[in-house]
């Protein structure tokens, strides 16, 4: 198997680079944000409760996230690896993600963290919401996200390093540009030379 994780503040480009990287290496897709927002959309009780931090730009507690991608895990056992987008977003969800893999006698193999400027990520952010109906996609909470993403989810990525399995990737270019590099990464990996 091959299991990815796509990390990287909100905006930067994780679920658009995700449906890319699923196309060409016939991943699964599971991305914490997607299935957070479709049990916001069915007003399931997880959902409900979910919303409550989400409007707020603050992270659903650890519990709630863990549950949902272990269940998602087991319900696709033919899976050829995953690719993890928007999660882990704590350290406490990376050692569970570790714990789920390690009981598949999978692991985890390589993290791509997006680097974007700051005003960049709030600019393509703002312009989302303005077609995207997304609630959180609004000045006020875009900054409280990235605010929570470097008190939180920024220091994952030195549980990673620690590792050897984090690579850094430039995500400020278009989305073609910002594809090559980290199909480079991919190739890199799965095609030493
Ligand atoms: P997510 O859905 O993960 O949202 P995101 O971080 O904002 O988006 P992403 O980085 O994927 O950006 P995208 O490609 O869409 O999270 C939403 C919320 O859910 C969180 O705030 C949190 O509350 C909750 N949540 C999710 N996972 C959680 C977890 N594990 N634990 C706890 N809570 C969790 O790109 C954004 C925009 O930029 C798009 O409009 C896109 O078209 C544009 N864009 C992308 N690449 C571009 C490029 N190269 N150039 C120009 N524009 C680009």
């Amino acid at each position: 198997m091959f299991n990815l994780i796509l990390f990287g503040p909100p905006g930067s480009g994780k679920g658009t680079q995700s449906a890319n990287i699923v196309a060409t290496y016939q991943l699964q897709h599971i991305s914490t944000g997607d299935l957070l927002r479709d049990e916001v959309s069915r007003q399931t009780t997880l959902g409900v409760e979910a919303r409550k931090y989400m409007d707020q730009g603050l992270l659903v507690p650890d519990e709630v996230v863990i549950g949902m991608i272990s269940s998602k895990i087991d319900d696709t056992p033919d899976a050829r690896g995953f690719i993890f987008d928007g999660f882990p977003r704590t350290k406490a969800q990376a050692e569970a993600l570790d714990r789920l893999l390690e009981f598949k006698n999978t692991e985890i193999n390589l993290v791509l963290s997006l680097e974007v400027p700051e005003e960049e990520l709030v600019r393509r952010l703002v312009d989302r919401g303005i077609t995207s109906g997304r609630s959180d996609d609004n000045e006020e909470v875009i900054a409280k996200r990235i605010k929570e993403y470097y008190a939180k989810t920024e220091p994952v990525a030195g549980y990673y390093n620690a590792q050897g399995k984090l690579e850094r990737v430039k995500g400020d270019g278009n989305i073609e540009d910002t594809f090559k590099l980290l199909t480079r990464q991919i190739e890199k990996y799965l095609l030493p030379a």
